[in-house]
């Protein structure tokens, strides 16, 4: 019995095959019901006494032995006989498929483009903001509610510093920069993010997006803020549309005014996206209230200017029509992936 396990060894051992038949019917003739193997455990069973346990332990290796050798050779032959990788260079490449512009940051490029038009250069600056670039430089009086803790992030407490360290509410900051940095003549569009301490819901968001204009010169008239914003609501909404100025106040300019479009979807004649008023708010302005060229430094007996900011999620929405704010912040690629074809 010796002698039949160390002969079929080598021949477990040496045995190659070239084909998966083949292999196969060397399996059989090892362990098929008169297989070698299979008459050699019937023998062994007869087997008794010291031999057994050693005889027993060198069957077990050379079924180990056979199997292994069985599925090596298996293996190698499936691999071998999956149909060859050729290339075709005749078929069509696979396009890649590339991400697609956010809304709010082609809005954004847009207005800017407007304004670049009309020789307005782009200015930014810090999210991160201290209390005389937000308030004090814009005459915001030291207890207005906006320079309350409901309405804005303060970093540092009140209390503890004269000037302290906020998150910008409106990017008006910039402009207060900008004079503190420079004399007129100064014309630059400033676009970014603002910060409000607001709970989000359709219509708010703690986080929205800004662009605000400033032209300061001699002899800047109201006539030339309502011209330049003609120009920027034709070019933003189509040719068609008018605009409408209704007095309001903000503590920065003087006089103030809420800048209204006419409705692009139903040409004025009132729906339900103007709430049949014909009419829809994109934004305020006003003249450089005279407080805030001193304290920027800027003669405000020689120069005057005037001022506008918009909220580029309001334009996106009145663009598109996706009428839920927290659309714009949340990246849902099912939102993003209708936006391909904006650029
Ligand atoms: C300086 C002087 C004046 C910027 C202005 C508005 C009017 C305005 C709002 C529109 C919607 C903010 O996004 S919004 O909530 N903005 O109504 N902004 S005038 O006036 C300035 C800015 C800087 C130095």
């Amino acid at each position: 019995m010796q002698k039949k396990i160390a002969d079929l060894l080598s021949e477990v051992e040496a045995f190659t095959a070239g084909s998966l038949h083949e292999v196969e019917a060397f399996r059989v003739k090892l362990f098929g019901k008169k297989g070698d193997l299979t008459l050699l455990f019937d023998e062994f069973k007869q087997v008794s006494g010291e031999v057994k346990r050693e005889l027993g332990q060198k069957i077990n290796e050379l079924k180990g032995k056979a199997q292994t050798r069985i599925s090596e050779l298996k293996e190698a032959l499936e691999v071998g006989s999956a149909p060859a990788l050729t290339l075709d260079a005749s078929r069509p490449g696979s396009a890649d498929s590339i991400g697609t512009r956010h809304p709010i940051a082609s809005v954004r490029s847009e207005i800017l483009a407007i304004f670049r038009q009309l020789g307005f250069a782009v200015a930014e600056g810090p999210e991160v903001e201290d209390d005389w670039h937000v308030f004090g430089a814009l005459n915001f009086p030291p207890e207005h509610p906006a320079r309350d803790m409901q309405d804005t992030f303060f970093i540092e407490k009140r209390e503890n510093s004269e000037n302290p360290v906020l998150l910008r509410t409106h990017t008006s900051s910039i402009q207060v920069r900008a004079m503190e940095k420079q004399q007129p003549p100064i014309r630059i569009v400033c676009p970014g993010r603002v910060f409000r301490n607001e709970a989000i819901s359709a219509r708010a968001h703690c986080m929205f997006h800004q662009v605000e204009g400033l032209y300061v010169d001699q002899s800047v008239s109201f006539a030339d803020l309502k011209q330049t914003l003609l120009y920027f609501a034709k070019e933003m909404f189509g040719g068609g549309v008018e605009i409408r100025l209704r007095p309001s106040f903000f503590p920065f300019t003087e006089p103030s005014a809420e800048m209204d479009v006419s409705c692009s979807i139903c040409g004025g004649k009132g729906c339900n996206i103007c709430k049949g008023t014909g009419w829809l708010e994109v934004g305020g302005c006003g003249m450089v209230d005279p407080n805030v060229l001193d304290s920027c430094k800027i003669d405000s007996q020689k120069y005057g200017g005037f001022a506008f900011g918009m909220g580029v999620e309001r334009i996106a929405m009145l663009k598109y029509q996706a009428r839920d704010l927290r659309l714009y912040f949340e990246n849902d690629v099912r939102f993003l992936r209708q936006f391909t074809a904006v650029v």
